[in-house]
Protein backbone atom coordinates (compact mmCIF):
# COMPACT_ATOMS: atom_id res chain seq x y z
CA UNK A 1 0.00 0.00 0.00
CA UNK A 2 1.15 3.15 -0.62
CA UNK A 3 1.65 6.43 1.51
CA UNK A 4 -1.44 8.68 2.66
CA UNK A 5 -1.43 11.46 4.38
CA UNK A 6 -4.99 12.02 6.29
CA UNK A 7 -6.26 14.26 8.66
CA UNK A 8 -8.19 12.59 11.61
CA UNK A 9 -8.94 14.91 14.59
CA UNK A 10 -6.21 16.82 15.23
CA UNK A 11 -3.19 14.96 14.15
CA UNK A 12 -1.91 14.51 10.75
CA UNK A 13 -0.02 11.61 9.75
CA UNK A 14 1.65 9.29 6.65
CA UNK A 15 2.42 5.93 6.34
CA UNK A 16 4.52 3.18 4.16
CA UNK A 17 3.89 -0.43 4.49
CA UNK A 18 6.83 -2.86 3.99
CA UNK A 19 6.73 -7.13 3.63
CA UNK A 20 8.06 -8.74 6.72
CA UNK A 21 10.24 -10.49 3.88
CA UNK A 22 12.67 -7.36 4.51
CA UNK A 23 13.23 -7.98 8.72
CA UNK A 24 16.44 -9.61 7.91
CA UNK A 25 17.35 -7.10 5.49
CA UNK A 26 16.57 -4.12 8.42
CA UNK A 27 18.34 -6.42 10.96
CA UNK A 28 21.79 -6.51 8.98
CA UNK A 29 21.62 -3.04 8.29
CA UNK A 30 22.07 -2.07 11.90
CA UNK A 31 23.98 -5.21 12.76
CA UNK A 32 26.92 -3.77 10.09
CA UNK A 33 26.96 -0.24 11.87
CA UNK A 34 27.77 -2.78 15.11
CA UNK A 35 30.39 -4.53 12.64
CA UNK A 36 31.89 -1.03 11.69
CA UNK A 37 32.19 0.15 15.23
CA UNK A 38 29.83 3.14 14.33
CA UNK A 39 27.48 2.69 17.08
CA UNK A 40 28.41 4.19 19.94
CA UNK A 41 29.37 1.79 23.27
CA UNK A 42 28.02 4.09 25.75
CA UNK A 43 26.31 1.93 28.03
CA UNK A 44 23.88 4.13 28.74
CA UNK A 45 23.00 4.62 25.03
CA UNK A 46 23.52 0.91 24.35
CA UNK A 47 20.44 0.74 27.08
CA UNK A 48 18.18 2.02 24.60
CA UNK A 49 19.14 -0.59 22.10
CA UNK A 50 19.34 -3.93 23.89
CA UNK A 51 15.58 -4.78 23.67
CA UNK A 52 15.92 -3.73 19.10
CA UNK A 53 15.12 -6.48 17.12
CA UNK A 54 13.44 -6.69 13.51
CA UNK A 55 12.02 -9.87 14.46
CA UNK A 56 7.77 -11.31 14.06
CA UNK A 57 6.78 -10.63 17.88
CA UNK A 58 5.65 -13.89 19.51
CA UNK A 59 2.08 -12.59 20.16
CA UNK A 60 1.91 -12.43 16.08
CA UNK A 61 3.52 -15.35 14.14
CA UNK A 62 1.60 -15.06 11.01
CA UNK A 63 2.36 -11.27 10.43
CA UNK A 64 2.76 -10.11 7.09
CA UNK A 65 3.70 -6.69 7.13
CA UNK A 66 4.92 -3.82 8.89
CA UNK A 67 3.52 -0.14 9.05
CA UNK A 68 5.49 2.96 9.54
CA UNK A 69 3.48 5.58 10.08
CA UNK A 70 4.44 9.25 11.09
CA UNK A 71 1.97 11.58 13.27
CA UNK A 72 2.62 15.10 13.57
CA UNK A 73 0.95 17.54 15.91
CA UNK A 74 1.26 21.19 15.78
CA UNK A 75 4.19 22.57 18.38
CA UNK A 76 2.50 23.83 21.89
CA UNK A 77 3.79 27.70 21.89
CA UNK A 78 4.56 28.84 25.18
CA UNK A 79 5.60 31.74 26.88
CA UNK A 80 8.43 32.15 29.84
CA UNK A 81 8.47 35.61 31.26
CA UNK A 82 12.22 36.14 32.58
CA UNK A 83 12.96 39.71 33.93
CA UNK A 84 10.03 41.77 31.89
CA UNK A 85 10.52 39.79 28.89
CA UNK A 86 8.38 37.21 27.43
CA UNK A 87 10.02 34.40 25.38
CA UNK A 88 7.85 32.03 23.58
CA UNK A 89 9.54 28.79 23.53
CA UNK A 90 7.93 25.84 21.43
CA UNK A 91 7.23 22.85 22.81
CA UNK A 92 6.90 19.17 20.49
CA UNK A 93 4.48 17.26 21.43
CA UNK A 94 6.18 14.68 23.00
CA UNK A 95 6.56 16.95 26.06
CA UNK A 96 2.69 17.63 26.51
CA UNK A 97 -0.66 16.23 26.59
CA UNK A 98 -1.89 16.13 22.68
CA UNK A 99 -4.52 13.95 22.90
CA UNK A 100 -2.84 11.29 21.08
CA UNK A 101 -3.97 7.98 22.66
CA UNK A 102 -3.12 4.23 22.11
CA UNK A 103 -7.02 3.86 21.06
CA UNK A 104 -6.47 6.73 18.42
CA UNK A 105 -3.58 5.16 16.94
CA UNK A 106 -4.97 1.43 16.73
CA UNK A 107 -8.20 3.02 14.86
CA UNK A 108 -6.18 4.79 12.79
CA UNK A 109 -4.49 1.24 11.73
CA UNK A 110 -7.55 -0.68 11.64
CA UNK A 111 -10.30 1.19 10.09
CA UNK A 112 -7.98 3.59 7.91
CA UNK A 113 -5.06 1.73 7.02
CA UNK A 114 -5.80 -2.03 7.02
CA UNK A 115 -9.43 -1.51 6.65
CA UNK A 116 -10.01 -5.19 5.70
CA UNK A 117 -12.05 -6.34 8.34
CA UNK A 118 -10.70 -9.46 10.68
CA UNK A 119 -7.01 -8.95 10.67
CA UNK A 120 -4.90 -7.82 13.93
CA UNK A 121 -2.29 -5.47 14.87
CA UNK A 122 0.14 -5.55 17.12
CA UNK A 123 2.54 -2.23 17.84
CA UNK A 124 6.03 -2.98 16.86
CA UNK A 125 7.82 -1.75 19.94
CA UNK A 126 11.04 -3.08 19.78
CA UNK A 127 12.42 -2.06 16.36
CA UNK A 128 14.39 1.07 14.79
CA UNK A 129 12.03 3.55 13.77
CA UNK A 130 13.99 5.73 11.70
CA UNK A 131 15.57 2.89 9.92
CA UNK A 132 11.90 1.83 9.29
CA UNK A 133 10.68 4.58 7.95
CA UNK A 134 13.33 5.10 5.69
CA UNK A 135 13.88 1.62 4.52
CA UNK A 136 9.69 1.98 4.11
CA UNK A 137 9.99 5.34 1.81
CA UNK A 138 7.96 7.05 4.53
CA UNK A 139 10.84 9.37 5.15
CA UNK A 140 14.45 10.29 4.73
CA UNK A 141 17.42 11.44 7.13
CA UNK A 142 18.59 14.59 7.75
CA UNK A 143 22.35 15.15 7.88
CA UNK A 144 21.25 15.38 11.78
CA UNK A 145 20.19 11.66 11.43
CA UNK A 146 16.95 12.69 12.39
CA UNK A 147 13.74 11.36 9.71
CA UNK A 148 11.94 14.11 7.78
CA UNK A 149 8.52 13.34 6.36
CA UNK A 150 7.63 15.52 3.36
CA UNK A 151 5.48 17.99 4.62
CA UNK A 152 6.08 17.53 8.24
CA UNK A 153 9.77 17.80 8.51
CA UNK A 154 11.16 16.30 11.64
CA UNK A 155 8.96 17.06 14.17
CA UNK A 156 7.01 14.22 14.42
CA UNK A 157 6.33 11.08 16.54
CA UNK A 158 7.24 7.88 14.21
CA UNK A 159 5.36 4.86 15.51
CA UNK A 160 4.96 1.12 13.54
CA UNK A 161 2.68 -1.93 13.86
CA UNK A 162 2.81 -5.55 12.84
CA UNK A 163 -0.15 -6.68 11.16
CA UNK A 164 -1.35 -9.84 9.43
CA UNK A 165 -2.60 -8.54 6.37
CA UNK A 166 -0.78 -8.50 3.57
CA UNK A 167 -0.71 -4.76 1.59
CA UNK A 168 -0.42 -5.25 -2.78
CA UNK A 169 2.34 -2.97 -2.12
CA UNK A 170 6.39 -3.38 -1.18
CA UNK A 171 8.04 -0.10 -0.73
CA UNK A 172 11.34 -1.25 -0.10
CA UNK A 173 13.56 1.91 -0.41
CA UNK A 174 17.31 2.68 -0.54
CA UNK A 175 18.71 4.58 2.75
CA UNK A 176 19.44 8.13 1.64
CA UNK A 177 20.30 11.55 3.39
CA UNK A 178 17.60 14.46 2.00
CA UNK A 179 19.31 16.33 -0.82
CA UNK A 180 18.60 19.19 0.81
CA UNK A 181 20.74 18.51 3.44
CA UNK A 182 23.96 18.15 1.20
CA UNK A 183 25.25 21.48 0.57
CA UNK A 184 23.70 22.66 3.84
CA UNK A 185 25.38 22.03 7.21
CA UNK A 186 23.51 24.90 9.82
CA UNK A 187 23.15 21.96 12.04
CA UNK A 188 26.87 20.86 11.85
CA UNK A 189 27.65 24.16 12.94
CA UNK A 190 25.02 24.71 15.36
CA UNK A 191 25.41 21.48 17.31
CA UNK A 192 26.93 22.05 20.93
CA UNK A 193 28.69 18.47 21.00
CA UNK A 194 29.85 18.34 17.81
CA UNK A 195 28.14 14.65 17.09
CA UNK A 196 26.96 15.96 12.85
CA UNK A 197 29.88 15.28 10.50
CA UNK A 198 30.76 16.25 7.27
CA UNK A 199 29.99 12.53 5.87
CA UNK A 200 27.16 12.47 3.14
CA UNK A 201 25.04 9.09 3.25
C1 LIG B 1 17.99 5.97 21.68
C2 LIG B 1 17.03 7.10 21.34
C3 LIG B 1 17.28 8.35 21.89
C4 LIG B 1 18.45 8.63 22.83
C5 LIG B 1 19.77 8.84 22.05
C6 LIG B 1 19.65 9.84 20.90
C7 LIG B 1 20.92 9.97 20.07
N1 LIG B 1 21.24 11.20 19.68
O1 LIG B 1 21.60 9.01 19.77
C8 LIG B 1 17.96 9.91 23.56
C9 LIG B 1 17.14 9.49 24.79
C10 LIG B 1 19.03 10.90 24.00
C11 LIG B 1 16.99 10.48 22.52
C12 LIG B 1 16.68 11.81 22.40
C13 LIG B 1 15.84 12.33 21.43
N2 LIG B 1 15.04 11.61 20.61
CO1 LIG B 1 15.11 9.68 20.45
N3 LIG B 1 15.08 7.82 20.16
C14 LIG B 1 15.90 6.87 20.48
C15 LIG B 1 15.43 5.51 19.91
C16 LIG B 1 14.89 4.66 21.06
C17 LIG B 1 16.52 4.75 19.14
C18 LIG B 1 17.32 5.60 18.16
C19 LIG B 1 18.61 4.91 17.75
O2 LIG B 1 19.68 5.24 18.22
N4 LIG B 1 18.54 3.90 16.87
C20 LIG B 1 19.71 3.15 16.41
C21 LIG B 1 20.38 3.90 15.29
C22 LIG B 1 21.65 3.18 14.86
O3 LIG B 1 19.42 3.94 14.23
P1 LIG B 1 19.50 5.00 13.08
O4 LIG B 1 19.96 6.30 13.60
O5 LIG B 1 18.21 4.96 12.34
O6 LIG B 1 20.66 4.33 12.18
C23 LIG B 1 20.83 4.69 10.85
C24 LIG B 1 21.63 5.96 10.63
O7 LIG B 1 22.70 6.00 11.57
C25 LIG B 1 22.08 5.74 9.22
N5 LIG B 1 23.40 6.31 8.95
C26 LIG B 1 24.56 5.64 8.93
N6 LIG B 1 25.53 6.48 8.56
C27 LIG B 1 24.98 7.70 8.36
C28 LIG B 1 25.52 8.92 7.95
C29 LIG B 1 24.67 10.05 7.80
C30 LIG B 1 25.26 11.35 7.34
C31 LIG B 1 23.27 9.95 8.08
C32 LIG B 1 22.37 11.12 7.94
C33 LIG B 1 22.73 8.70 8.51
C34 LIG B 1 23.59 7.60 8.63
O8 LIG B 1 22.17 4.34 9.01
C35 LIG B 1 21.65 3.65 10.12
C36 LIG B 1 20.85 2.48 9.63
O9 LIG B 1 21.65 1.61 8.91
C37 LIG B 1 14.29 5.96 18.91
C38 LIG B 1 13.01 5.11 18.94
C39 LIG B 1 13.14 3.81 18.16
N7 LIG B 1 12.49 2.78 18.63
O10 LIG B 1 13.76 3.74 17.12
C40 LIG B 1 13.95 7.41 19.37
C41 LIG B 1 13.74 8.49 18.31
C42 LIG B 1 14.85 8.37 17.28
N8 LIG B 1 13.89 9.73 19.05
C43 LIG B 1 13.14 10.68 18.62
C44 LIG B 1 13.16 12.02 19.11
C45 LIG B 1 12.07 12.95 18.58
C46 LIG B 1 14.12 12.44 20.00
C47 LIG B 1 14.32 13.88 20.51
C48 LIG B 1 14.29 14.95 19.42
C49 LIG B 1 13.27 14.12 21.61
C50 LIG B 1 13.26 15.58 22.06
N9 LIG B 1 12.30 16.33 21.60
O11 LIG B 1 14.11 15.99 22.80
C51 LIG B 1 15.72 13.79 21.15
C52 LIG B 1 16.84 14.15 20.12
C53 LIG B 1 18.20 14.14 20.72
C54 LIG B 1 19.29 14.19 19.69
N10 LIG B 1 20.03 15.28 19.62
O12 LIG B 1 19.49 13.23 18.93
C55 LIG B 1 12.25 10.24 17.46
C56 LIG B 1 12.81 10.76 16.13
C57 LIG B 1 11.76 11.31 15.18
C58 LIG B 1 12.45 11.75 13.93
N11 LIG B 1 11.85 12.75 13.28
O13 LIG B 1 13.48 11.24 13.53
C59 LIG B 1 12.31 8.66 17.64
C60 LIG B 1 12.18 7.86 16.35
C61 LIG B 1 11.18 8.30 18.64
C62 LIG B 1 9.81 8.29 18.01
N12 LIG B 1 8.97 7.34 18.41
O14 LIG B 1 9.41 9.10 17.22
N13 LIG B 1 16.54 9.49 21.70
Amino acid sequence: MNSSSVHSTDFVYKYKTLSVGHLNELQQDIDKLKREGKLSDHKTYRSYLSDKKFEIPESLPNARSLIALAIFTEPMLINFHLNGAKHEVMLPHQYYASGLTEEILRDIMLKEIVKESGHKIEKATQVHLKLLAVRSGLGRYGRNNLCYVEGMGSLLKLFAYFTDHQFEVNNWTEIRMMDGCEDCKICMSQCPSKCITEEIL
